[in-house]
């Protein structure tokens, strides 16, 4: 797809950046000002552990990975805090969305960005080390403030695992969506088609949902491989739902 004005990026702004209140300067960095960008999407979103493994599903067993989800789940920042464990929600929309926010925002690592990318909000990022048990150095964790789609295939990924359409204005969907049919409920990690006691409902008839998520759950539904996980699917209808905040 040709996706021009409509070019999109999610943002994250993480544990860290909350902590230290750089939310105000890190929209400034990001703002139409300094980018010709636009909002399409913002959300506050209390980061379930299944949201922030389908986020970073592509470092799963790498030795930083457990790290990676404490951090992004804002346990490391508010360990006996969970009401402040939150992360900002973003997409930004305009051509050349994906460059223009990883410029901002800099390299992965704050020491290369400190070096490479003066100006760059992660040069106020952190290296903090990981230790085993014994105390020994194992690897490091990245502090660094932000989350920037890397390019437009993770970035429809992750809009599409972090809003639903309804969650950006009409004129900003840039995916394409579908009317839902049916009723989709979760129970104990099972799609159900009809309400049962202790429930979520997923998706009701008349809802609008991205086209990708309806033909995903009509496969899992009838246990057909999808191409992804149901977690990808439902992790965004789950997102601040008490009950299932973990
Ligand atoms: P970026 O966030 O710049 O797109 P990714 O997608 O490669 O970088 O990595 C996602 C996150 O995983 C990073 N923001 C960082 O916190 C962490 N990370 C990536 N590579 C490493 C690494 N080699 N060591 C520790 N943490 C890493």
């Amino acid at each position: 797809m040709e996706l021009g004005e409509l070019e999109q990026t999610l943002v994250l702004i993480k544990p860290d950046a909350l902590k230290v209140s750089l939310t105000g300067y890190i929209l400034s960095q990001f703002s139409e000002f300094h980018t010709g960008l636009r909002f399409a999407g913002a959300k506050i979103v209390h980061v379930s552990r299944m949201i922030a493994e389908e986020h970073y599903a592509e470092h799963k067993g790498k030795g930083f990975y457990p790290a990676l989800i404490e951090y992004i789940t804002g346990r490391l920042h508010y360990p006996s805090e969970p009401r402040w464990r939150r992360v900002v929600a973003l997409v930004y929309c305009g051509p050349g969305a994906v460059k223009k926010i990883r410029q901002i925002a800099g390299p992965t690592n704050p020491h290369v960005a400190r070096e490479q990318a003066p100006g760059t909000i992660r040069t106020m990022g952190t290296v903090v080390p990981i230790r085993d048990d014994q105390g020994q150095v194992v690897g490091e964790r990245m502090d660094n403030l932000v989350h920037a789609s890397a390019c437009d295939a993770d970035a429809e990924r992750e809009i599409k695992l972090w809003f639903k359409p309804n969650d950006i204005m009409p004129y900003m969907q840039a995916y394409p969506t579908e009317t839902c049919d049916q009723h989709y409920y979760l129970k104990d990690g099972r799609l159900l088609d009809r309400y049962e006691p202790h429930s979520v409902c997923l998706v009701a008839p008349g809802d609008t949902a991205w086209k990708s998520d309806l033909e995903a759950l009509r496969r899992l539904y009838r246990e057909e491989p999808a191409g992804c996980a149901l977690e990808a699917v439902i992790a965004k209808y789950l997102i601040n739902e008490a009950r299932e905040s973990a």
